[in-house]
């Protein structure tokens, strides 16, 4: 379930910006030592003086990666975000303690199944997201973030699985005695061929 093992796109761009961030941190804290080296030899004055220090590394350097920072994370979240192209849409109900799922079955009629949700392979899809008691939260980690599920309020992600197997999903917002135990399967099949449901009692409907 991990997120740096992205499983499609929306959760590569993720994991993308969780190691741009690692790595800038990482690059910035030993920047940040070595400049603390050098303030407590007392070379600073002779290394740049004080218009380098406040201008330079304490306005300059800090807004240029605050703005590197800031346009990379809207890049990202402008990629992630739904649009109206025509995408597969599925549905993801909430309740204590499960999930409901609609979404389109063997012969392309909606099936409504629990606690598994069956999407085709390396084909973006929306599910709207929503709760019938309090609030719960939508997570596969493999595949993207968390996206609340708000009784009398539907939200929508965009998601995709770039290829056939099941991925692991969780409710990721406490809610309540059986919050624990609320987590749900992924089947990812490749296009065209539908499994055979073989999670006992995942069919709700036809
Ligand atoms: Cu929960």
């Amino acid at each position: 379930m991990s997120t740096l093992d992205p499983a499609g796109p929306v959760s590569e761009l993720v994991a993308g910006l969780w190691w741009a961030m690692l790595i800038g941190a990482a690059v910035i804290t030993a920047f940040v030592w070595v400049l603390l080296g050098l303030a407590w030899r007392g070379n600073a004055s002779r290394a740049g003086g004080e218009r380098l220090w406040i201008w330079g590394l304490g306005v300059g350097f800090t807004l240029s990666v605050l703005v590197v920072l800031v346009g990379y994370g809207i890049w990202v979240g402008e990629r992630i975000l739904t649009r109206d192209d025509g995408a597969l849409r599925v549905q993801a109900q909430a309740r204590k303690w499960q999930w409901e799922f609609t979404q389109p079955g063997p012969d392309g009629t909606a099936i409504v199944t629990r606690d598994v949700l069956y999407v085709p392979a390396g084909r973006p899809f929306d599910i709207e997201i929503t709760s019938s008691d309090v609030i719960h939260s939508f997570w596969v980690p493999r595949l993207g973030g968390k996206m609340d599920a708000v009784p009398g309020r539907v939200n929508v992600a965009r998601l995709q699985a770039d290829v056939p197997e099941v991925l692991e999903g969780l409710c990721a917002e406490f809610c309540g005695i059986g919050h624990n135990v609320m987590r749900f399967s992924v089947v990812v099949y490749p296009e065209g061929a539908f499994p055979e449901p073989d999670l006992a009692g995942a069919e709700v409907t036809p």
